[in-house]
């Protein structure tokens, strides 16, 4: 008998294929790449590969804009490749996740092709055609629909000069948005996903999936948002988790996923966590689990992710603490620090520097696997890879990135200005290739890699990680161990300890008398806390820890070194 809620004990591994393993020299990852490779992740101890985009795509953003959603992009290779795959996953005692794109198609979609061939083809209404606002001229500024900003810089809206209507597009101008109020294209959408849980998929991470029903007026219209800053508005109220949202959802799983046992994650921008209990509430059948994006934005100021500030403990415990508290009866959360579009979290909440890359990166591993809650490791997450320093705007290939700069460009920003605030946060720092060895390209591609490797690839790597006792490598294949050894880490209950204190990050988990303690200093400064009511499980086994030589508590206090943590098991 298959468990049907086996994702609750999983430990999920994301892999970017353009970034992962070159088999054919051509300087992009590939489907034989990962094949070659998967052994990495049998060492590592996954359960599951989470698959970022491999569809048919012109790459205007990297795969997620798709034009054959049963078709596999010749850059990363055939049909056969990912029956291979998939056969060699399985071979393995892994399951395969694909990535599922359906806000949005490709502007080179034969949907969308069709749709835009003129006012009356049947396909017209499956994207969002809207005409010129009233008075004005189509194509002019001021003339969309809506005053909407894309995620990706610029208007929501393209103007089509053949048709004399604009289309909507939340992310690139190639992105443009699926029409989910038309039934015919929600019937695709679920025929597709049929088509590849018969191939024999495990599931979907279904790529901003809260976005696909829209907030109309009575006549159709779509309201214009709040103007902050700017020319443009903030469209988000319309779009995001809409009036349909889980009336869609539930559709999607009773047509598509019901009595599969799949894993599904629904990536969802600015999901509250009222939100999250309803997406992921069993009784619901709609998703397993979702992406949150408030931990992530905790390090951001007012202007958004292009401006950032140094990120406070206390603001972090107290929002995975809620998330882990709100999701306690009801839900399930996903855990994640990385994925292909944050930056590298050694550089971000940790310190990348020579003397605690190492310890922070275990230690954020630590505290983050140690919740109760499904654990995603992006590639090169469990080598400690660090955000790499372009120092030129020719080096990024981004297409958020380089949309912003050319706007914010226009609008008069300085060059240097603008790369001093993409360099930390460009989601380029994720997707430089993976690191496996020290050789040229690390061991990535024989030929010329599409976006530059790290360079401290030389030092950082897979090879000399594996070989290494003390490697991030092996702090997280044990994390992986550890959950894998104690049912406290899948299904104890979470208590937060010490949620004033700007240095130690500790909690415990508890289940049928066990308990769990974890403890971790998040500074590079010695710490010295009191944990009230903890002897005894600060007296408990130690299951996993950053320093061998670590201060033996004293009745309730501890001392830790820079960046240590440990994880202590009261029986
Ligand atoms: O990356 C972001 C901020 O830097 C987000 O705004 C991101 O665009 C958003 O989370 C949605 O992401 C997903 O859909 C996008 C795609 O570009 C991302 O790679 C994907 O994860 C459009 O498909």
């Amino acid at each position: 008998m298959r468990d049907p809620e086996w994702w609750k004990s999983a430990v999920v591994y994301q892999i970017y294929p353009r970034s992962f393993a070159d088999s054919d020299g051509d300087g992009v990852g590939d489907l034989r790449g990962i094949i070659d490779r998967l052994d990495h992740l049998v060492a590592l101890g996954v359960d599951v590969i989470w698959l970022s985009p491999i569809y048919r795509s012109p790459q205007d953003d990297n795969g997620y804009d798709i034009s054959d959603y049963e078709d596999v992009d010749p850059s990363f290779g055939t049909l056969e490749d990912i029956d291979a795959l998939i056969a060699a996953v399985h071979e393995r005692g892994m399951k395969l996740v694909m990535d599922l794109v359906v806000n949005h198609t490709s502007d080179e979609h034969a949907w969308f092709e069709e749709s835009r061939s003129g006012t009356d083809s049947p396909k017209r209404d499956w994207y969002w055609w809207r005409p010129p606002r009233e008075g004005h001229e189509g194509g002019t500024p001021g003339a969309e629909p809506t005053n909407w900003e894309s995620f990706f810089s610029g208007s929501t809206w393209e103007w089509d000069a053949a048709t004399g209507e604009y289309y909507l597009h939340l992310f690139s101008r190639k992105q443009p948005d699926l029409n989910w109020e038309n039934p015919e294209v929600r019937q695709a959408v679920y025929a597709m996903m049929r088509w590849w849980v018969d191939r024999g998929v495990d599931g979907f991470r279904m790529d901003v999936i809260n976005l696909v029903s829209k907030e109309l007026r009575p006549d159709g219209s779509l309201p214009d948002g709040v103007v902050r800053s700017g020319r443009f508005g903030d469209g988000s109220p319309y779009y995001t988790a809409g009036p349909r949202i889980h009336e869609f959802l539930a559709e999607m799983h009773a047509e598509a996923l019901a009595d599969k046992a799949l894993l599904t994650v629904g990536e969802m921008p600015g999901v509250t966590i009222e939100q999250a209990r309803a997406f992921t509430d069993p009784a619901r059948r709609e998703v397993n689990m979702v992406f949150t994006f408030e931990h992530m934005g905790l390090d951001h100021g007012p202007g958004g992710k292009w401006d950032q500030r140094p990120l406070r403990l206390t603001d972090l415990k107290a929002n995975l603490a809620a998330w882990q508290e709100g999701l306690a009866d009801v839900g399930w959360n996903s855990l994640y620090w990385n994925n292909h579009d944050q930056p590298r979290i050694v550089s971000r909440f940790g310190d990348d520097s020579p003397e605690h890359r190492v310890t922070s990166a275990k230690t954020l591993g630590t505290v983050l696997h140690m919740l109760r809650g499904t654990p995603y490791v992006y590639q090169g997450e469990e080598l400690g890879m660090t955000n790499v320093d372009f120092r030129r705007i020719e080096e990024f290939r981004d297409v958020e990135t380089l949309n912003h700069y050319r706007h914010a460009l226009g609008d008069g920003a300085s060059p240097e200005a603008l790369l001093a605030g993409i360099r930390p946060v460009s989601r380029d720092n994720a997707r430089t290739p993976m690191q496996w060895d020290a050789s040229a390209n690390a061991g990535f591609t024989t030929g010329e890699p599409w976006i530059a490797v790290n360079p401290n690839h030389t030092e950082i790597n897979a090879e000399a990680a594996r070989a290494d006792a003390g490697s991030v490598f092996h702090h997280y294949r044990r994390l992986i161990e550890v959950r894998r050894a104690h049912d406290v880490v899948v299904h104890g209950d979470f208590a937060l300890l010490l949620p004033g204190d700007e240095q130690v990050f500790a909690y415990t988990r508890s289940l049928d008398g066990q308990t769990l303690l974890v403890v971790a200093n998040m500074s590079g400064e010695p710490a010295d806390v009191e944990l009230e009511g903890q002897a005894d499980h600060l007296a408990g086994e130690v299951l996993l820890s950053t320093h061998d030589d670590g201060a033996p508590a004293e009745g309730e206090r501890v001392r830790l070194a820079p960046w240590e943590s440990r994880v202590l098991l009261r029986r």
